[in-house]
């Protein structure tokens, strides 16, 4: 059936944004025939995140959730996912839950519990589904993760789970300690690679909270001062050091490997490309002035702006 296909749409964080989602998906020709989204020749990859914040927590889900069966989506997981399923999950040595039911946690988590709340069956199905989803996806030609393409912990996580990239029983335990290199692991690779600032300096985040580790440009050589490895919000940059950067920032990533996707770095204003074979495709859908953006690949090796397509927050409505 999918012989045909010739390319790949790859759609970044949608966070509970269903009519921007539905709004995407017509700009790329998909139509929903029989409750699934598909198009005659192409396929989508979600980049994860799915859900926190938005109103349309449920029918996101569904949507996506639908078309991966159908197989007329592909997805990875993105670290709300990840979170989700910790936060339901209970250890099963210390009975508590393997992420902390704290005010914080469960403020961030809101939106989807609240979503659920009286669908406890509903609620177990989807968190189900979360842990069917690969922590990444390598197609030879293209590769998609929603944070960071970290080759050591890839391999480590394959040879720990033989050749898995599914986040199996063991690994999910284990990475919810903070003192094991499978914390490690999934910290990179679901929520991107972070230094920390010198002398205790720090910057308040989108949310209020002081931070003193910053996201970081992992695979950017040029970059030497903590401000211009910064890799966030453009408002954010100007409450970062312009220190010289001590310590190692960078994962290796050659300019002539595949293109690589990534989401989660809520990035903001007119959607690029941030290098010839990296995307980010997370414009903070969510957010007032927000964007939810897809890259429609058809083979290319190296990536360009111009295969960006979005759909601005404001055409569907706030929290559409
Ligand atoms: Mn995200």
């Amino acid at each position: 059936m999918y012989s045909r296909t010739v390319g790949y749409d790859l759609i970044g964080d949608i966070h509970g944004c269903s009519r921007t989602l539905k709004a995407l998906l017509g700009r790329l020709g998909y139509s929903c025939v029989d409750g699934v989204y598909r198009h005659p020749s192409r396929r989508v990859i979600f980049l994860g995140d799915f859900i926190d914040r938005g109103s349309g927590q449920c029918e996101v889900v569904a949507i996506a959730k639908s078309m991966v069966d159908a197989g007329t989506a592909l997805s990875v997981m993105g670290n709300h996912e990840f979170n989700a399923i910790a936060y339901h999950t209970r250890d099963p040595v210390t009975g508590g839950y393997l992420r902390e039911h704290s005010t914080r946690n469960a403020r961030q988590h809101r939106a989807f519990l609240d979503a659920y709340g009286n669908r406890p069956v509903d609620y177990r199905a989807v968190i189900d589904w979360f842990r069917t989803l690969p922590l990444w996806l390598d197609l030879g030609a293209l590769r998609v993760i929603h944070a960071c393409w970290d080759r050591t912990w890839i391999e480590r996580i394959q040879g720990y789970q033989a050749g898995g990239r599914l986040l199996g029983e063991k690994l999910l335990l284990e990475s919810c300690r903070e003192s094991t290199w499978q914390f490690e692991a999934i910290e990179t690779l679901l929520k991107g690679k972070e230094i920390t600032l010198q002398d205790g300096a720090g910057f308040r985040d989108k949310d209020g909270t002081l931070r003193h580790n910053i996201r970081v440009r992992w695979w950017d050589r040029t970059a030497s001062t903590y401000r211009q490895a910064f890799l966030g919000p453009e408002g954010g940059r100007t409450h970062i050091p312009d220190d010289e950067i001590t310590g190692d920032h960078l994962v290796e990533y050659a300019h002539d490997e595949p293109p690589v996707f990534l989401g989660h770095y809520w990035l903001e204003g007119t959607p690029t490309v941030l290098a010839d074979n990296i995307a980010c495709l997370d414009y903070s859908a969510e957010k007032p002035g927000g964007k939810l953006v897809a890259y429609r690949w058809s083979g290319e090796k190296q990536l360009e702006s111009k295969n960006l397509v979005w759909v601005d927050r404001a055409e569907t409505g706030a929290n559409g």
